[in-house]
């Protein structure tokens, strides 16, 4: 007898995820290209170009100030460029190569890819406070630097509560110290573009930025990015590949997804910039409505700064709303988090409300 195929599960509900609904052109495109190989270009000639003009697009989102000069592959996902921004530095750095050892320094509200990096790579990870607004104290990043500083980790649009750090600041600080400075804009690389922070290439001395097709890009997962200002940054993680057409190889994985690639390159075709700025527009005031309908109803709400609400809802009735079918997740200080992904349309957000209103009686 035939097993039913299961159905994958509906964004309906999800509003707290970073993953949404690939768009149709990237799904398509994914699925022309699922037996291919980007880790192997000389035999999979045609993904290998398409993650070219991946890596072309990414830099141009992120001001890179020669698109077509700038380094990169599309990664398994923010995790996988943040461990090889970490392994790139330290393997450029003096200290990486004798005794001492190196240190990372990122604020306390860096991803845990960060945590996973400095493990895998055997380097000291310092983190130093935020400020009262979730944004990485400068005065601390510059307290933690020392000569041994091989990276300065910025956030922009962290996991929790969606802030952009003082990225000009830390690049300042970084080249102080002699250490290189990298971006996590994992999440918030396809929302910055169409605001005022600074997070670019092209508003400081960025050396390495993570910025993922799969999140905010609407492409199929696994499909991640780095991106270098220079090759140096690249060739810095390269092994050789003694028995492959191409010499050698900058990734972490060998194998990888063309699905990913082509699904990224199609996403970026079909919504850069217009599709982009406009799921941009739509997540911000989606957010924006729901921090004030929140605040009325007396949460504290932390003021969105991107597409992300965190209020302080209380237990219980946060368990209500799991018990509804609602995928809602918690900060680490307890707080409710709503990530408004291109599939939170404002109707899912009433319907939550309205469960939150017969929750709270
Ligand atoms: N950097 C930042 C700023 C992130 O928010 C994340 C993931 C990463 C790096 C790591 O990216 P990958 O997960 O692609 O390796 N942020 C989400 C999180 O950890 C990931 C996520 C996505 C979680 C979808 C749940 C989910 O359903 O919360």
């Amino acid at each position: 007898m035939q097993r039913p195929e299961p159905e994958p599960q509906s964004f309906d509900r999800v509003l707290s995820s970073m993953c949404t609904e690939p768009h149709p052109d990237a799904r398509a495109a994914a699925e022309r290209f699922l037996a291919a190989n980007p880790g192997d270009p000389a035999t999979y000639e045609t993904v290998a170009a398409l993650e070219e003009r991946a890596v072309e697009r990414l830099a141009t989102l992120a001001d890179h100030p020669t698109p077509s000069d700038a380094a990169g592959y599309v990664t398994s996902g923010g995790t996988e460029a943040n461990v090889q921004a970490v392994r790139s530095a330290r393997n450029r750095h003096d200290g990486g190569r004798d005794d001492r050892g190196v240190n990372v320094v990122a604020p306390e509200s860096a991803h845990f890819s960060f945590t996973k990096a400095a493990e895998l790579l055997d380097v000291e990870l310092r983190t130093v406070p935020v400020d009262d607004d979730y944004r990485a104290d400068t005065d601390a990043v510059a307290a933690a630097v020392d000569d041994v500083t091989a990276l300065v980790v910025g956030v922009a649009g962290t996991t929790e509560y969606g802030r952009v750090d003082p990225i000009p600041e830390l690049a300042a600080i970084a080249a102080e110290a002699g250490a290189r400075l990298h971006v996590d804009a994992a999440w918030g690389g396809f929302v910055l573009p169409f605001t005022d922070h600074d997070w670019s290439f092209a508003d400081a001395a960025v050396d390495t930025l993570t910025i993922d097709p799969h999140k905010f890009g609407q492409a199929p997962v696994p499909a991640g990015g780095l991106l270098a200002r220079e090759d140096a940054a690249l060739d810095a993680l390269a092994v050789d590949t003694p028995y492959l057409e191409s010499r050698s190889q900058a990734t972490l994985t060998g194998t990888r997804s063309g699905a990913g690639v082509a699904g990224a390159v199609a996403a970026m075709d079909a919504l850069w910039p217009d599709g982009y700025r406009e799921a941009a527009e739509r997540a911000a005031d989606h957010a924006d409505w729901l921090a004030a309908e929140l605040a009325d109803r007396g949460y504290d709400v932390v003021e969105p700064e991107l597409p992300l609400v965190a209020a302080a809802v209380p237990e219980s009735e946060f368990a209500a709303l799991r018990d509804a079918g609602w995928k809602v997740s918690r900060t680490g200080a307890g707080e409710l988090r709503v990530v408004c992904m291109p599939h939170v349309t404002r109707s899912t957000l009433r319907a939550f409300l309205d469960d939150l209103d017969r929750i709270r009686g």
